[in-house]
């Protein structure tokens, strides 16, 4: 499948890792957006949000189980962060696999609110 985020997945496209394990994998953005600014995918390829089902939401707990893991071992977690999924168009989604941008490292400004 010609998938970018399966291919850094699989290791033929090479990326910054900071975490992995069996069905999850953590890796810088190319072009971070905050002084921490790390992507979690499943090694799965999902599409998008609006793509998953059934065991696919187990998998999405445990990315937000990493995440939260990952902002401890990152240092970000005391002073806070944000945990952002865009899905599809007006989501602003460019790479179709799904994803969480982890972000933190200074105040990012309210989105909503
Ligand atoms: P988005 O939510 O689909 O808009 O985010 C895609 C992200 O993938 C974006 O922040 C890019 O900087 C990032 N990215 C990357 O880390 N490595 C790449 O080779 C490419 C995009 I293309």
């Amino acid at each position: 499948m010609d998938c970018l985020f399966c291919k850094i997945a699989e290791g033929t496209i090479p990326s910054k890792r900071v975490f992995e394990n069996d069905s999850v994998l953590v890796f810088h953005d190319i072009q971070p957006a905050a002084p921490t600014h790390v992507l979690l995918i499943p090694k799965k390829h999902i599409a998008s949000m609006n793509d998953a089902e059934g065991d696919d939401f187990a998998l999405i707990g445990e990315l937000h189980r990493v995440a939260q893991q990952v902002a401890r071992d990152l240092g970000i977690a005391d002073s806070g962060y944000r945990l952002i999924n865009n899905c599809g168009r007006n989501g602003e989604q460019t790479v179709h696999h799904l994803h969480y941008h982890l972000l933190g490292g200074t105040r990012l400004g309210a989105l909503v609110g």
